[in-house]
């Protein structure tokens, strides 16, 4: 029986192009900034989103932590949502390593509400830390994968912009958002500071995200990179693979959304789960198993056993996430082996 692994989209391997590109990618020292083939990606990178200039990071956490720390200084305070993937799964490391201040706020199916917004930026006043940093998820992993409009993106983005705010975007799957809507990744990029993206994820990169801003932010990013020890070496073997997902891997991301919608219908018909058709978005569902009378851990165990890898999102929900490894198909033998898993 193969397994059909649906934890993450961070689950995918590198293609065949990107293993040979790898191979051949001319390389140099990249802390002597002469790799070749990093300049190259970054270049990409910063033209795609429409900036001035990117830089590689190992992982996404990187990317964002670099973020945050050329942002602000220690004390200083960062608005986010409190099921944001920085606020919820990064460690704390904008605390434990810059001495940021979260100010965590609700989010509504992913996305942040101008008004509570605005009602969080406190005033100058003696008493408070210096809100510096407004952070942004689009596509939101924990909602499920739901993914802001343009439109949606502008009105939380102006209130930052107004109250002299950086605004920086976790971008991790902003090409899935970009496709979703029909728009260019840079018209998300052009209202914020800094945006960050994974090439780790559903681009099928073995490893690597890239921070896009100005030049001026970059160069202090990199010295934050560094600081955190991610200065890399012949780093152009990450970012050859990173040449060709940029060229190759972005508009395929519809299939995987395609595949999502296929995969939720199907789920809607297994009884005791239950999932919001309207909440599948993008390449992620989001299965409430709360009918079925058992732990998270135990539905991803009984999963498990009939060859379906997800995630657990306790107390009551699993998720599934669509990549390019499974087509229609795998989903459809997917859904029977789900069905025979709780019955
Ligand atoms: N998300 C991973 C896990 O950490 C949960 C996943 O499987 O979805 N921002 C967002 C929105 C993310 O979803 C992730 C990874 C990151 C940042 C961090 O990226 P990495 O794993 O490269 O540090």
């Amino acid at each position: 029986m193969h397994v059909i692994n649906l934890r993450s989209d961070t689950q995918t391997f590198p293609t065949a192009k990107m293993l040979e590109a790898m191979t051949t990618a001319p390389l140099g020292d990249d802390t002597y900034d002469e790799d070749p083939t990093v300049h190259k990606l970054e270049a990409m990178a910063a033209a795609l989103l429409g900036k001035e200039a990117a830089l590689l990071t190992i992982s996404g956490h990187m990317a964002n932590l670099c973020a945050l720390l050329a942002h602000a200084k220690p004390g200083e305070e960062v608005i986010l949502d409190q099921d944001s993937h920085i606020f919820y799964y990064e460690l704390g490391s904008m605390a434990s390593v810059g001495g940021l201040m979260p100010f965590p706020i609700p989010s509504h199916n992913g996305a942040l509400d101008p008004d509570e917004v605005r009602r969080a930026i406190r005033g100058r006043n003696l008493h408070y830390p210096v809100p510096r940093v407004l952070c942004l998820e689009n596509t939101h992993n924990r909602s499920g994968g739901r993914s802001q409009s343009l439109e949606a993106h502008r009105a939380v983005c102006r209130v930052g912009r107004e109250a002299g705010l950086k605004i920086h975007l976790d971008g991790a799957r902003i090409f899935n958002a970009a496709v979703r809507h029909g728009v260019r990744a840079a018209d998300f990029a052009a209202e914020v500071d800094s945006l960050m993206f994974c090439l780790s994820k559903g681009l099928s990169c073995p490893l690597g995200s890239l921070l896009v801003g100005s030049r001026d932010f970059i160069a202090e990013a990199d010295r934050r990179r560094k600081l955190v020890g991610g200065g890399m070496r012949q780093a152009g073997v990450i970012a050859a693979c990173g040449i060709v997902a940029l060229e190759e891997m972005i508009e395929r991301l519809a299939d995987d959304h395609a595949n999502a919608r296929r995969l939720a219908e199907g789920i809607k018909a297994i009884p005791r789960l239950a999932v919001d058709l309207d909440s599948v978005e993008t390449n992620m569902v989001n299965i409430d198993h709360a009918g079925a009378g058992l732990t998270t851990e135990e539905v991803v165990e009984r999963l498990k056993r009939v060859g379906v890898l997800a995630s657990s999102r306790p107390p009551r929900h699993i998720r599934l996430v669509t990549h390019r490894h499974y087509g229609p198909a795998d989903i459809d033998e997917a859904l029977g082996r789900i069905a025979d898993a709780m019955r």
